[in-house]
């Protein structure tokens, strides 16, 4: 067993952080290997075949931002700032023990990061085509894939078999749908599960090892939802104006944005950004032939505003809004994320033409526009 270095600065990490790196180190050295990602793109079976954990490393915290504004630019998103900061202060412990991390073609904040990260750890970047929509995008994609498996079987030294490919389909498959029945638990009318904390279960689960423990966790959390509703539990006030939730990721701004709107009247009941059911209704054909193909292709479809054009997205979003029954859209935009920033235009126009009140709040990981947030969150929910 292979002993691991610590970061230099361990002792001042708080308890919680220092937990994390030990459980990281110590499945590192039994012999457990762990990748990094940062994107819905990231062809997650791969891993999985390969019997490698992988963890999202996004940066959901403005802690490391500073630091990583002594190399990255201010006027640049938090996600990116935040991330790359994570692994240039060694405080993530995911970042500092994994193997290497994947990054991919999308935005260009992140696409650039990417080339800086590579200096701190190896990171591999996937080629992303900007458009799903010419002919030859989908043999790019698949041919990236192909990329990407040879590479890790070539670093470990293993073969990435269409059994093992197919098995990790299935399993992911069946988590994806454990994932649309916590999403369901939203569409009741009250809902039966505040979406803050469908969003903590499912950012928690992320940092579990491998795909069963995952899925496990997602059960568990599932299973105790249901038995409280059958004992009467009614988590939500009936009376809550009904939000979807839009835009960029939004973990990072879970308590800024989540919590402000369901302590002020309002409560989401559909998170629709990429980790969301946009996303993961997407399941990948187990019993097609060329099960790597089924593969790329399921992951291409995913709507993101990285992609020109994106009309799926809003027309998703169209359909949310009449499933799960909202009172109003609320647009969640980053700072400087141009591709979601200009596409909330779209997203307006939507919902204009369907007669559905829209808001699009710009924000960053900071505390320093909480008030204002807050204030205008209320007033969003209160005119509804
Ligand atoms: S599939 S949303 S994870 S690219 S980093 S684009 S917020 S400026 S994260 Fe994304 Fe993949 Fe799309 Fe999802 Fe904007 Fe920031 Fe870029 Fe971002």
């Amino acid at each position: 067993m292979e002993t691991l270095e610590l970061p230099k600065s361990f002792d001042e990490f708080v308890d919680a952080r220092k937990a994390g790196f030990l459980k990281v180190k110590e499945y590192v050295e039994n012999d457990g290997h762990l990748v990094g990602m940062f994107c819905s793109y990231t062809p997650l079976e791969l891993f999985d075949a390969a019997g490698v954990s992988v963890v999202g490393l996004c940066g959901t915290s403005n802690e490391p931002i500073a630091d990583a504004e002594k190399v990255l630019p201010k006027n640049l998103c938090p996600l990116i700032k935040s991330s790359y900061g994570f692994a240039y202060t060694e405080k993530c412990p995911y970042t500092y023990f994994c193997d290497f991390i994947v990054g991919e073609t999308t935005c260009d904040g992140k696409k650039k990061m990417f080339e800086l990260l590579n200096d701190i750890k190896e990171t591999y970047v996937l080629h992303l085509p900007q458009s799903q929509k010419r002919d030859y995008a989908k043999e790019i994609w698949y041919q990236e894939v192909k990329l990407l498996k040879e590479y890790m079987e070539e670093k470990y030294g293993i073969e990435i078999t269409d059994e093992k490919l197919r098995e990790a389909a299935h399993k992911r498959n069946e988590m994806r749908k454990t994932q649309m029945e916590l999403y369901a638990l939203q569409g009741a009318v009250p809902p039966a599960m505040k979406a803050t904390e469908v969003m903590s279960t499912l950012a928690q689960g992320m940092f579990n090892f491998g795909v069963d423990a995952q899925h496990a966790s997602y059960k568990a959390k599932l299973d105790a939802a249901k038995e409280a509703l059958a004992n009467g539990a009614k988590p939500v006030d009936e009376n809550a104006k009904r939000i979807l939730l839009t835009g960029c990721p939004s973990t990072g701004v879970i308590q800024k944005v989540g919590m402000t709107i369901e302590n002020n009247g309002g409560v989401i009941v559909c998170l629709d950004d990429c980790g969301g059911e946009r996303t993961q209704k997407m399941l990948v054909d187990e019993n097609a032939d060329d099960i790597l193909r089924a593969i790329s292709d399921r992951y291409l479809e995913i709507h993101c505003s990285v992609m020109t054009t994106n009309e799926g997205r809003v027309a998703n979003t169209k359909e949310m809004c009449q499933k799960y029954k909202v009172d109003g859209v609320i647009e969640m935009v980053l700072q400087a994320c141009h591709t979601f920033n200009v596409e909330a235009t779209l997203m307006q126009n939507m919902c204009d033409d369907e007669g559905i009140p829209y808001m699009k709040l710009e924000t960053d990981y900071s505390t320093t526009d909480s008030g204002q947030i807050e204030t205008r969150l209320a007033a969003f929910i209160e005119m509804l």
